[in-house]
This record gives C-alpha cells, structure tokens and sequence, in this order.
C-alpha cells in the first residue's frame, strides 16, 4: 500500500493546494501537522524540508516540496485520476499563467516570515500591515480577475477544475483571512462559491483540519 504523507498547517494556503490536489486525485494521506504560529518549520522538520517551509509531500518514500512542483508530481505520476493540467498547450499555458500570479507573485509577499519581518524589524503597526496586504493581495487578485474573465468557464480556465483553481481558492480564504476588499472580483467569487460546494474543497477546507483552532 502507498504511503503518503503530507505535512501541513490548517491555514498555510500551500498545504491547502496539495489537500486540494490530493482530494480531486482521489489520493489518501496521512496528515503530519506543522505548527507555524509555534515555529515548527524551524525544529525538526527541517530535516525534512531544508527550506523550513511547507508543505512536504511524502510519496512511497520520495520527499517533494514546492506546492506547484507537487500537484504537476501528482498529475503526471497519477495521470488516470482527475488532470490539474487538462486541455491543451494554450489552456494548460493558461492555468499555469494563474496559478503562478497567485503562487509566485502575491502569495510570497504575505508569507507569515515576511509579515513578522515587517512587524519586528522594520516596526511597521497594523494600520501598515493592512495597507501592505491591500496593495499584494487586494491589487494582485484584481489583476487575476482580468486574466481570470478572460479564460473562465464554470472554473478558472474552461470548464475542468485544475491547478489555477486550486491556488485560487486558498488565495481567497487567506485574503478573507486578512480583511481585504475583493468584491470587485465577482468571477473570482463566483468561481469560489462554486468550488466550495464541492466535497473535495469542503474536505480540504482549514476548517476541516486535525489541527485546526479556530
Ligand atoms: N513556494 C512555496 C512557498 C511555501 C511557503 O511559503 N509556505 C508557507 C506556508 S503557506 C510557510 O511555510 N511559511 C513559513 C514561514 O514563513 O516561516 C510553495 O509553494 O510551496
């Protein structure tokens, strides 16, 4: 039988993506929790992932990290189950091109390494901590919502849930998380509220975590 573990933190928007990919894979795993706000991912774990950041996918014994670079392991290691890539080289340069303006361009700015950076060595208070994440999270996500429009069918990109869905939708929780105005992204929210009637995301959801605390 595989062995797959996934260690992973109920609100880190990155291990979110690899529950979501597993889930539409239809691929069990055991959950190995990292608690970040105890600063976990700078004890043993890095061990595990040198970078001392999450998540770290253990699969049959090989260990990947970097969330993108494990949901394309599991598509291409697992293609008989449900493709995060479908479609051809223009849909698939698509979802790619969203999912990456999501996970390399606003995702990383919010980092909490980033955000305690800001609060204990450049002594920026909260009213500047919200006026950061308006500015990466607020601006990025509009722009996503250009592109978005552009390419969307019942998801993201066309009408099959891939990778751009599943960066999409932990990038909305986190963005409601920090109380950024997105209600100027109405095919974002209407995308999300679809995806989160689904038993793969509500599965996958913080909430729905062995570790979660409200
Ligand atoms: N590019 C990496 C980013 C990983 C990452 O930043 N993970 C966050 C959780 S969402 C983390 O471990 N942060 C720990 C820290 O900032 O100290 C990926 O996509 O896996």
């Amino acid at each position: 039988m595989t062995e797959r573990v996934l260690y992973g933190y109920f609100r880190s928007s990155t291990s979110y993506r690899v529950r979501l990919a597993l889930n539409l894979k239809g691929l069990a795993y055991r959950h190995e929790a990292v608690n970040l706000l105890k600063g976990e991912q700078h004890g043993d774990y890095l061990g595990v992932n040198p970078q001392g950041l999450l998540p770290t996918l253990i699969d049959n014994g090989k260990v990947l990290t970097q969330s993108l670079a494990i949901c394309e392991y599991l598509d291409e290691a697992y293609p008989q189950t449900h493709r995060l890539l479908p479609g051809d080289a223009f849909e698939r340069a698509s979802i790619r091109a969203i999912a990456q303006a999501i996970a390399c361009d606003i995702h990383p700015l919010n980092n909490q390494r980033v955000m305690k950076y800001l609060a204990a060595e450049l002594e920026v208070g909260d009213s500047g901590r919200d006026a950061w994440f308006r500015r990466w999270i607020g601006q990025g996500l509009a722009a996503v919502e250009k592109q978005v429009a552009q390419t969307a069918g019942k998801f993201a990109v066309g009408d099959a849930i891939s990778l751009a869905d599943i960066c999409l939708v932990p990038q909305i929780f986190s963005a409601r998380r920090f109380n950024v105005d997105i209600s100027a992204c109405p095919t974002l929210l209407r995308i999300d509220a679809v995806l989160n009637e689904r038993e793969e995301f509500i599965a996958a959801h913080p909430s729905q975590q062995p570790d979660f605390v409200a």
